[in-house]
């Protein structure tokens, strides 16, 4: 997939305005300024995304696509039998391909149900997996992870996957509170295969956050020309910097806006002027990182029972598989 092609679907807004503008004014309205990593992923951002997990410092999608790929056989030689396969934030399903199959080898057809918030990126995923293996069903799901009720209308026994480390953007408490979620969807023998990104050398962390091309300072501040287009706003995103940093303490990279300058920004549809004071930041993404004890813990308190872990050679990603 090219991240080209992501931008020329044109879409209607896949969250209702009025949400984002609860989320937004909520946001701003904050000390610190914060705003829900989920308002990345417009059009735009899902395509910048696109290009991020192609760059030469953002390790965690090829370190987690080689997993998947060495493992593909022994991973679907642990699924029930004729399992339907639900994704949470499935993109554009690039990675699902090599589990979908090696699923192929072991069942004839597979009904497939992406959740994702972009519209754009579903419809790829859709056009994609449906070229390249007839054999799988795809049911798009437009919606976020409080969409849920959808994994109760596929077939038992059920693979929910939750795969390249979008469980990072929670907090610890959120995370453990959405595998609850989920588990109650689901029935006794249905199961979960995770992916989470591990802690390792924190200039590695850091530099696949703040890539040389600047392809992840364009997707930060994507947000804000978000906000203009969808909520009349009038940030101007050369007068915020893009910051990333390792916050030790709390085991995660944090993404924020920060203002050059002291200044004040009118957003139209909310009828608001938001005041920044000169390097005020707004707080854009967490991108948590876990040891393999902690993720242990977190599908346990999930309501999972741990299977089994695939890791890479350098133990920097993590797939880990859990059952009901
Ligand atoms: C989509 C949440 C997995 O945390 O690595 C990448 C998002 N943000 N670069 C991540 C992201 C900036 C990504 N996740």
């Amino acid at each position: 997939i090219r991240p080209e092609q992501l931008k020329r679907v044109p879409v209607p807004a896949s969250i209702p305005v009025s949400e984002i503008a609860g989320d937004v004014l909520e946001g701003l309205s904050r000390t610190p300024k914060s705003l829900p990593p989920k308002l990345l992923y417009d059009a735009e951002g899902s395509a910048l995304f696109e290009q991020i997990t192609c760059l030469p410092e953002y390790y965690p999608t090829r370190t987690e696509a080689a997993i998947l790929m060495t493992h593909a056989d022994e991973i679907c030689s642990r699924l029930g039998k004729n399992v339907s396969v639900g994704e949470l934030g499935a993109g554009t399903a690039t990675k699902t391909r090599i589990l979908l199959r090696s699923l192929l080898r072991r069942q004839f057809s597979v009904n497939y149900f992406p959740l994702d918030v972009s519209d754009a990126a579903l419809k790829l995923a859709k056009d994609e997996v449906e070229k390249e293996l007839q054999a799988v069903n795809v049911h798009p799901q437009i919606g976020d992870f409080e969409d849920l009720a959808f994994l109760e209308l596929q077939a038992r026994p059920r693979l929910v996957l939750y795969i390249g480390s979008s469980i990072g953007n929670l907090e610890h408490v959120d995370a453990i509170t959405l595998l609850q979620n989920v588990a109650q969807h689901l029935s006794s023998g249905d199961q979960l295969l995770l992916g989470v990104d591990l802690v390792k050398d924190s200039g590695v962390m850091q530099a696949a956050y703040n890539d040389s091309a600047g392809i992840t300072a364009s997707f930060n501040k994507n947000l804000l020309i978000r906000i203009n287009r969808e909520l009349g706003g009038h940030f101007e995103p050369e007068a915020f910097y893009h910051v990333s940093f390792w916050n030790e303490a709390a085991s995660r990279i944090e993404l924020h806006l920060e203002s050059a300058r002291s200044q004040s920004v009118r957003v139209d549809a909310l009828d608001t002027t938001i005041r920044f004071g000169q390097g005020e930041r707004i707080h854009t993404e967490n991108s948590y990182k876990y040891t393999l004890e902690r993720l242990g813990d977190l599908l346990q308190h999930g309501g999972f029972q741990l299977e089994h872990t695939w890791t890479d050679p350098h133990c920097w990603f993590a797939v880990s598989l859990g059952v009901i």
